[in-house]
């Protein structure tokens, strides 16, 4: 063999491309007698393979040679390189190049699948299926695969490339036709476009069930969402920071009745350099009319302290001003009247001129006063209050000793957590409010629809943030956790519990399964969440001696390890993370004092009024009377258990619905187009069972249908009359005559299962016989009148 080699190694650069030719050919059976039979793509093509480069990329390459343990590959560009012969992959013949079902794959190994994506992706094809999930690569530029002609396009059924409104016109009708709540749950990491695809699958919904208007109602509330909900991130121009579930209700007869929204709130005012608070403070600033200016003694951005901390005011391509216009208009869409809509805009201006409030130290034991300043004065005005008041409330805070009630003086920085504090909790119920207005404006009902009301629910998954590890990831990581069960459970686990309950032949794939983890958050009284109550509930409770704690009981968990410090490690489903505890006690509290709850209530403006008695509700509902004789901070339900609450009702509704998965996949770190880095790709499948599902899709049988309803369904289509026979004599004769091959279906106790694709074909022909009945009908009818 004449190889010079350079180099030791496997994968290094052997020759040029005109040596490459000198290289002897010998026959690499050795590869074919692994991989299986191979002559069915031409014996004469030589093999070829997928090889790891040095980077990790992988590459494709044919096999020259193959001596002993080692190959020889040439690629396109000329170069030749030799690899160890058991770390190549087999590659699919080129007929199988960009299939768009990762199902079609003759080879289903990790450099495969990520050539058939990044072949469709360069050609803008940027959905696949993988079995049932659809996988959405983000391509970060227009891509003309949307609007009215794709819509009729995937609704006359003429188009049937994967796509999300193929997944939607499935869900709808599948919605119809069995009466089954449906959701589709879309998930993927921050910037993968989860929140741009549940947009375009709710622009399917609205097309197919609109003509009320309501449904032009539903897509406007996206606007107001992203502006007050969303803001730039590191990672998103357009993250959201809250959890969306939107609930599209229909009618019998398949046309929206109303809908509804329940988000997950967030609360961030504090964001990293390059980053930006909500949208909609630099809309509010940038657009605001001169009247609207003037009402709210409004400045520019860089004049407010909250969005100054971070340097960065404008987004590249995005016109603040513009968008502010289309906020305003979206809020009278969805008939928020303007006078609440002043209101609105008066919190939002109170909250950033809270930010700009500042204080003096008074004493030498730190205790401080509020100046009254233009902040000051601004955030009395702007929420009804006298100043007097504000400068108590944000100073002193009333404790009660004994029977008597003592002021005490605030430190520096208590006095700044407690403006702090305020500022999010107006914003924060300002939210709440929001999505209160646009739910009365879109409740079912309001239309008198008839009939049965089917639901339809979209789930938007919360990110997978790997890299940051405060308390809110920490909470959002659970959360994927029992999302990602969710997915385990319906395409691994009940697949298969329900074929081996139907006694169909079926051999056993195993999957990972992710409850050690959820058992690590759960598990009472020595779980992540018990836990971090129980420390936030002790006075003395710091997130060191959390910290601790958790080292303490946890560390013989598999899933769990103390780290250095305040640190601690999770193994979760996509990778280890680790988390840094502080903020953890105070977050989880989240504790707004009394004495602010009382100036709201003292305002003499209906928002923050209506704010106060809210919270008041809230935490006498929690805590009885004993919160108001205390007169001390409320032992309200802790952030993370209503947190918990909250996704264990969420995940009983997504139980009883059928569920269609979407993986949005970000090709890239930086928002680029065209850009696609085979290495970030790869984690992203791996870590969310791609590869997995396709394998027990391929082998197993996803579509099914119980005996009678087979019959009944198809019977109608049979030549012999068969009114007489059982269900499953019925069902056997339509496999029959429709020639369904046998490998294509099993017959189990009760239902019959069939391979992708099968039942396509017989509701083709249904759906025609059905026409052609009609048809006659009614030229029967049209002889009769
Ligand atoms: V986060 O978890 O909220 O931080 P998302 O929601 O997953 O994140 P988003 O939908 O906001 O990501 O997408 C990020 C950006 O990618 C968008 O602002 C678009 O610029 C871009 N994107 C995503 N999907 C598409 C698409 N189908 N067509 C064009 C897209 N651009
Ligand atoms: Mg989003």
């Amino acid at each position: 063999l004449e190889v010079e080699k350079i180099g030791g190694g496997e994968g290094e650069e052997l020759v040029d491309s005109a040596a490459s030719s000198r290289l002897p050919v010998t026959s690499p059976s050795r590869i074919e007698s692994r991989w299986g039979d191979t002559s069915s793509y031409g014996a004469k093509k030589k093999l070829q393979a997928w090889c790891q480069l040095s980077n990790g990329d992988w590459a494709l390459g044919k096999v020259e040679s193959t001596t002993g343990t080692e190959s020889v590959l040439s690629f396109p560009e000329g170069k030749v390189l030799k690899f160890n012969t058991e770390s190549l992959l087999p590659a699919n013949p080129d007929i199988l190049d960009g299939v768009d079902d990762l199902m079609q794959l003759s080879y289903l190994n990790e450099p495969s699948v990520l050539f058939n994506l990044q072949y469709r992706y360069s050609r803008d094809m940027i959905y696949t299926k993988a079995g049932p999930v659809l996988v959405a690569i983000n391509p970060f530029k227009e891509v003309l695969l949307y609007g009215k002609d794709y819509i009729e396009g995937y609704r006359r059924k003429s188009m049937d490339s994967p796509h999300v409104y193929a997944i939607a016109d499935t869900a709808i009708r599948e919605m119809i036709r069995d009466e089954v709540n449906q959701s589709i749950i879309i998930s993927g990491e921050s910037g993968a476009g989860k929140t741009e695809t549940a947009k375009i699958a709710m622009q399917y919904l609205a097309a197919l069930g609109g003509g009320s208007g309501i449904e032009y109602e539903i897509l406007e509330t996206n606007p107001i969402l992203e502006a007050f909900g969303n803001a730039k991130t590191s990672r998103n121009d357009n993250s959201s920071r809250f959890g969306k579930l939107i609930e599209i209700h229909f009618s019998s007869t398949g046309k929206i009745s109303g809908a509804s929204i329940q988000t997950c709130k967030s609360r961030v005012v504090q964001c990293a350099v390059g980053e930006r608070s909500y949208h909609i403070f630099y809309q509010l600033c940038a657009g605001a009319p001169s009247s609207l200016r003037e009402k709210l003694n409004l400045k520019k951005a860089v004049d407010y302290k909250y969005l100054k901390q971070s340097n960065c005011f404008s987004i590249a391509g995005v016109d603040d001003a513009e968008r502010f216009r289309a906020v305003m208009e979206a809020m009278n869409v969805v008939h928020i009247s303007n006078e609440d809509q002043d209101n609105v805009f008066k919190m939002l201006a109170a909250v950033l001129w809270l930010g700009n409030i500042s204080f003096t130290v008074i004493d030498n034991e730190n205790h401080v006063e509020v100046v009254a300043d233009e902040g000051a004065h601004s955030v009395a005005k702007l929420i009804g209050c006298d100043i007097s008041d504000l400068k108590l409330a944000l100073a002193t805070r009333k404790m009660k000793v004994g029977k008597d009630i003592i002021v005490q003086k605030l430190t520096l920085s208590q006095a700044i957590d407690t403006r702090d504090a305020l500022a999010k909790s107006i914003y924060a119920s300002l939210f709440e409010w929001l999505v209160d207005q646009i739910n009365k404006s879109l409740e079912v009902g309001k239309l008198n629809a008839t009939g049965d009301q089917s639901v339809f629910l979209i789930f938007m998954a919360l990110n997978l943030l790997m890299y940051k590890n405060s308390f809110e990831q920490f909470c959002i990581n659970y959360a994927n956790e029992r999302l990602q069960q969710h997915f385990n459970r319906h395409l691994f686990k009940l697949e298969q519990e329900e074929y081996i309950q139907d006694g169909i032949d079926w051999a056993k794939v195993e999957f990972e399964d992710n409850q050690d983890c959820l058992n690590l958050f759960e598990k009472k009284p020595l779980g992540l969440l018990s836990l971090l109550d129980e420390e936030s509930t002790f006075p003395n409770g710091t997130d060191l001696t959390f910290a601790n704690k958790l080292k303490q009981h946890l560390n013989s968990n598999p899933c769990f390890r103390g780290d250095r410090g305040k640190a601690f490690s999770i193994s979760h489903y996509a990778g280890e993370v680790v988390y840094d505890t502080t903020g953890f006690l105070e977050k989880n509290r989240d504790l707004l004092h009394m004495d602010s709850i009382q100036l709201l209530a003292s305002c003499n403006c209906s928002l923050p009024q209506m704010f106060a008695c809210k919270m008041l509700v809230h935490t006498e509902n929690t805590m009885g009377n004993q919160y108001r004789s205390s007169g001390a901070d409320s032992q309200k339900l802790s952030v993370a258990t209503k947190f918990k609450g909250q996704l264990f009702q969420l995940m009983q509704r997504l139980e009883n619905t059928t569920p269609h998965f979407i993986r949005c996949i970000k090709p890239n770190n930086s928002q680029l187009p065209a850009t696609y880095e085979q290495g970030l790709v790869l984690q992203q499948l791996r870590c969310c069972g791609v590869l997995e599902v396709v394998r027990i899709s391929r082998s197993g049988f996803p579509t099914r249908m119980s005996h009678q309803k087979f019959a009944k369904r198809y019977g109608f289509l049979l030549l012999e009359n068969v009114a007489a026979q059982d269900p499953l004599s019925v069902s056997v004769a339509i496999l029959h005559q429709f020639n369904i091959l046998p490998e294509m279906y099993q017959v189990g106790y009760t239902k019959l299962f069939f391979r992708t694709g099968q039942i396509g074909a017989l509701e083709d022909t249904r759906n025609r016989t059905l026409h052609g009945i009609l048809r006659v009908q009614s030229c029967f009818r049209g002889h009769q009148s």
